[in-house]
């Protein structure tokens, strides 16, 4: 297992579809674990393949947020939305492609969700709570969608500029 470094926005990878997973390879089983490894690291609870600069369909996600609880680690392979709840939630969202920003987003309360495991296996699945807020905002991820995109235009350029700004602070460093 190893850690993957994590794109930060603007980034036109983060920006790209990603393509569907045609088939659950050894090379998809190592970029899963490394994506776990690398999510646990950051620390998240949630991190998409595009972040790390793979146009994959996959996402991890852990949201079992509590120390003492085990963790949950969940691989989601070619996930899609098949329900979303009327009921909507806000919750301030974060990302690991865009650190240290931070915004209210509204979202579907509960969404049901249909994948495919690295066991090869399709489930479909109810999430409710931080775990819904979670997998859309990783969901999103593959449609190339960030959490600032809901944002105004103002706000959105804003968080870009200061982004732009660290990038190139980082690149000096
Ligand atoms: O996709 C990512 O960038 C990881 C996101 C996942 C996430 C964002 C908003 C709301 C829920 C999940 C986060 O950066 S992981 C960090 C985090 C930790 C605890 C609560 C919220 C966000
Ligand atoms: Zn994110």
């Amino acid at each position: 297992m190893s850690l993957r470094p994590i794109l930060l926005h603007p980034d036109p990878r983060l920006k790209r579809v990603a393509d569907p997973v045609q088939a659950v390879t050894s090379e998809v089983r190592q970029l899963a674990a490394d994506m776990l490894e690398t999510m646990y690291e950051a620390p998240g609870i949630g991190l998409a393949a595009p972040q790390v600069g793979v146009g994959l369909r996959l996402l991890v996600m852990d949201c079992a947020k509590r120390e003492d609880a085990p963790p949950r680690p969940m691989v989601l392979i070619n996930p899609e939305i098949v329900w979303s709840s009327e009921a909507t939630r806000s919750y301030e969202e974060g990302c690991l492609s865009i650190p240290e920003h931070y915004a209210e987003i509204v979202r579907p309360a509960e969404v049901r969700v249909r994948w495919t495991g690295l066991d090869g296996a399709e489930a479909e699945t109810h999430f409710a709570g931080l775990w819904a807020t979670c997998v859309q905002h990783e969901i999103d991820h593959l449609n190339g969608r960030l959490f600032i995109d809901y944002l105004t235009p103002l706000r959105r350029q804003l968080i870009t500029r200061k982004m732009q700004k660290l990038k190139r602070e980082l690149a000096r460093a």
